[in-house]
């Protein structure tokens, strides 16, 4: 008998294996199927924050810690089966950060590209490379990676803001670098507006060569963005599955406005039910306008209202349907990379 054949006895091959294993070695016939399953899998599920139930824990932070202290006072939004990675799904990060009048959220940089979405208060500021800009409510911030940004206040009551991050991305690619700046707000260089005026008005200056992967415009205000919308509801029909969506482009490239995190805004009309919809991103939903519900198969159906957040994993089917007046969605996600990396799927049911 030889030796391969001794093998196929179990006794032995548990023997072997344990040869194996004293040698970092390990046969893939065991694990291969998991390694290469035939549809994703994300750990990550559906789930849903209710603005009334997370406000109230964000403004206790705000009595417990400045955001001086914590660097950046923030509740993240961990997904209940990503419980302790600060993992929204599995390739995102969000979180909600509070900033109270007079204060300051210092001066930072990281490799990690981040946006904001700003959900309540007015008054709050984000630097970023040497140009502040004010944000309201449904303005989207872009803070691209390597940049310092610092935040501040100087109105009155509290703001929020949703963080969006691609740090599960970068923590698995180990590229992971920080540094503080020397001052705790940077000085800025530029008046506000400088770069919405150079970018972002539908013109760039000629000869201008990008710089960078991430747009150099740096706010989307929400009040264009709204406008764009509700003018195209006037005008043509909601798609089956995504209803009036537009992404948030980069005027240089028209690619998305940054290298790892897409985000979008779409207007279901009031009673508009999508079709299923899946893609292999995962994304995070938030209810800008309106209440909707989000129904997906592992769970019947959940509503959102103003504020509220939606975890969705990659390749989880779902359908929107708009409840209550005409409803805005501001949607991130990490469709960027799947595109890039010639990985982006999705199915569209016509049911
Ligand atoms: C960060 O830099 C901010 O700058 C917020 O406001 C949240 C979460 C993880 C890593 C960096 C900010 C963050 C973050």
């Amino acid at each position: 008998m030889n030796e391969t054949s001794a093998l196929k006895n179990s006794v032995d091959r548990s023997a072997f294996y344990k040869e194996l294993d004293a040698l970092n070695l390990a046969p893939l016939w065991e694990v291969l199927r998991g390694l290469v399953p035939t549809d994703p899998r994300p750990a990550a599920v559906p789930y849903a924050w209710h603005w009334r139930t997370v406000l109230p824990q964000l403004l206790a932070a705000g009595g417990s810690i400045t955001a001086e202290e914590a660097e950046r006072r923030v509740l993240v939004l961990e997904n209940p089966k990503l419980r302790g990675k600060s993992q929204i799904t599995d390739t995102l990060y969000a979180g909600l950060q509070l900033i109270l009048p007079g204060e300051v959220a210092p001066a930072h940089r990281h490799t990690q590209s981040a946006l904001r979405f700003v959900l309540e208060g007015s008054g709050g500021y984000t630097a970023v490379a040497g140009e502040r800009t004010t944000m309201q409510r449904g303005d989207l911030i872009l803070t691209p990676f390597w940049t310092w940004h610092d935040h501040g206040h100087d109105g009155e009551g509290p703001v929020v803001w949703m963080d969006c991050l691609d740090v599960p991305l970068v923590s698995f690619l180990k590229t992971g670098f920080r540094e503080e700046h020397s001052k705790t707000a940077q000085t800025t260089s530029r008046p506000e507006g400088y770069s919405d005026a150079r970018y972002g008005s539908g013109l760039l200056p000629v000869g201008y060569q990008p710089t960078s992967a991430t747009s150099p415009v740096f706010n989307y205000p929400y009040a264009r963005t709204r406008e764009a919308l509700h003018r195209l509801a006037q005008s043509q029909e909601p798609d089956p599955h995504i209803g009036i969506c537009l992404r948030y482009v980069n005027p240089v490239n028209g690619d998305w406005v940054m290298p790892t995190l897409g985000p979008s805004m779409r207007l279901l009309p009031e009673g508009f039910s999508t079709s299923t919809y899946r893609s292999t991103d995962s994304a995070v939903f938030v209810a800008l306008e309106g209440e909707v519900s989000i129904e997906t198969d592992d769970q019947p159906s959940v509503k959102l209202e103003t504020n509220d957040v939606f975890a969705m994993p990659g390749w989880c089917p779902y359908r929107i349907r708009a409840l209550r007046g005409d409803c805005v969605l501001f949607s991130f996600s990490d469709r960027p990379v799947h595109e890039k990396l010639g990985l982006f799927r999705e199915e569209k049911n016509h049911t």
